[in-house]
């Protein structure tokens, strides 16, 4: 099974379209001509393209303090993004809101959120509106590691499940709560342990070994409500006024370059293998 030639030429373009953003971002707050936070998803730019690329228009996402990945991801306009970043009237939230509130409706992004859990929360009503409305949308809810210590994860996985909502919950595990290790912040190694009796089945995948495809594959031809992706940050991803405290034997882990250069590779074989395409169009996440 293949993702086709398109698919993943879109994916990369996207990738690339993060990367791009990013980088002008962290250069920008480094000259100090944008102020306040801005958390980068430099590193995780695989992510939000492939879960993205299962979604229609139609379909919604639910974002963290770390979203403009998720933003370019599903569409969002890159001018009012940047503007937003600046502070400026022409941004998304008409300067007010920042690189932390950006949210498009006509996009299905219902916001990125300063307050780390609170997307989990939105993604639950999300999913109901979509259950009492009778569509066959689906929500996404991308959250960091760190976030799935708050009690909102906990309570909304157990609407969700209870309820049986169309919610993907898609956990980006860079393995740090920002600054902080996950060792440090949570006595559980594994975050799938901490809910596999909550959702089943669960699915996870670790971005730096099994690239793409093998993500796409997982969502779309089986109903699975819960993702984690292993995601490798470049250093650095976080402006602001954090300490950020990586340990050495992290930044070994880190591959230069990120997904990027790893997808990059497995794109050749994903170019050989197109002729045996498999249309995302064709597949919806059902619950
Ligand atoms: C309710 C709340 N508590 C604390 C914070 C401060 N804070 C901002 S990001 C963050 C860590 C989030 O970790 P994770 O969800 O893993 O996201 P990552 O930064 O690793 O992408 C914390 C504690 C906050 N913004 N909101
Ligand atoms: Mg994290």
């Amino acid at each position: 099974m293949a993702v086709s030639r398109e698919q993943m030429k879109d994916i990369y373009t996207r990738m690339c379209r993060i990367r791009a953003f990013e980088t002008a971002a962290k250069d920008l707050f480094a000259e100090g001509k944008i102020y306040g936070f801005a958390h980068l998803y430099l590193g995780e730019e695989a992510i939000a393209p492939a879960v993205c690329e299962c979604l229609r228009d139609d379909d919604f996402i639910t974002s963290t303090h770390r979203g403009h990945g998720h933003i370019i991801a599903k569409d969002g306009d890159l001018n009012l993004m940047m503007a937003e970043l600046f502070g400026r009237y022409t941004g998304y939230c008409k300067g007010k809101g920042g690189s932390m509130h950006i949210a498009d409706r006509n996009l299905g992004i219902l916001g990125a959120n300063g307050i780390v859990g609170a997307g989990h929360n939105i993604a639950v009503g999300a999913g109901l509106s979509i259950k009492i409305r009778g569509t066959d949308q689906v929500c996404v809810c991308f959250f960091g590691d760190g976030s799935t210590n708050q009690g909102t994860f906990h309570e909304s996985l157990n609407m969700a499940s209870i309820w049986k909502l169309p919610i993907v919950f898609v956990c980006e595990n860079n393995h740090y709560g920002i600054s902080m290790s996950q060792d440090r912040h949570q006595a559980i190694k594994d975050i799938a342990d901490l809910i596999q009796r909550m959702v089943v089945p669960i699915s996870q995948t670790a971005m730096s070994q099994n690239p793409i495809i093998g993500h796409l594959e997982e969502m779309i031809l089986r109903p699975d409500p819960w993702i984690e992706f292993s995601a490798n940050p470049l250093i650095p991803w976080c402006f602001g006024n954090c300490a950020v405290e990586i340990t050495t034997s992290d930044l070994r882990r880190i591959v230069k370059g990120g997904p990027i250069a790893t997808h990059k590779i497995d794109i050749i074989h994903a170019l050989e293998d197109a002729l045996h395409g498999f249309d995302i169009t064709e597949g919806r996440i059902e619950q």
